[in-house]
């Protein structure tokens, strides 16, 4: 093989190097948020959101997946984030039937009476925080916060909400949880995501007394 064919295969596969890593982008940012509340104690289903100051390179596909199940007679997840316009699945895993509805402005409906392995869906068209109750549990509560925000996540039992793979600049972050005062939200923050890991810790005051879901009253089984 000759010294000037070897030359020309390095600069060829130099070439095609560089072009795939110009055009596969690889997000390296994350982000980790602890949320407490106003006594330090740890808060779980805080929502965190994250709103470019920049065009997303890759915009982020609204969901089409998200659920909210009836199991046990209880809502689950209590706290469910989605992106306006995406369609929500009701799925009931009871023996039990359920009567799902909300009277909250942002999206006003009602699920009439059905049963096991039965499934509604509605679409959530407007951003807000939409209340979900049972006609016939009275113990059922859960909240849809509808966000225009591309980018959320929500803190689990040990009050941390993940972000990763989050393309570089800068981004608001903004805050809610269903028991939150009417002052206890933080100011936004402007986060500025680079290659690195970043951490950051906030406080939401929460109201005294706020809905919470119960237990059920009867057993299920
Ligand atoms: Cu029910």
């Amino acid at each position: 093989m000759s010294k000037l064919f070897l030359k020309y295969c390095l600069i060829v596969f130099g070439w095609v190097l560089f072009c795939f890593q110009a055009t596969a982008p690889v997000y390296a940012g994350s982000l980790s948020v602890k949320v407490v509340d106003q006594k330090g104690g740890v808060l779980e289903n805080a929502v965190i959101f994250l709103t470019p100051r920049f065009t997303l390179k890759t915009p982020v596909p609204i969901r089409d997946d998200a659920e909210m199940r009836q199991q046990n007679i209880l809502f689950s997840p209590v706290v469910l984030p989605v992106q306006v316009g995406t369609n929500v699945s009701f799925p009931n895993f009871d023996e039990s039937r359920h009567h799902v509805y909300s009277f909250s402005k942002p999206k006003r409906f009602e699920l009439q009476l059905y049963g096991k392995d039965e499934s509604n869906s509605i679409i959530f068209d407007s951003p807000g925080v939409v209340a979900i109750g049972c006609n016939i549990h009275d113990n059922m509560l859960a909240y849809i916060f509808v966000t225009e925000a591309p980018i959320f996540s929500k803190t689990g039992v040990n009050g941390f909400a993940e972000f990763t793979d989050l393309e570089n600049g800068q981004y608001e972050m903004t805050m809610w949880h269903p028991g939150i005062s009417k002052n206890g939200a933080p100011a936004p923050k402007v986060i500025v995501v680079g290659d690195e890991q970043l951490q950051t810790e906030t406080v939401i005051s929460l109201k005294r007394v706020w809905g919470k879901q119960r237990e059920p009253d009867e057993n299920p089984y």
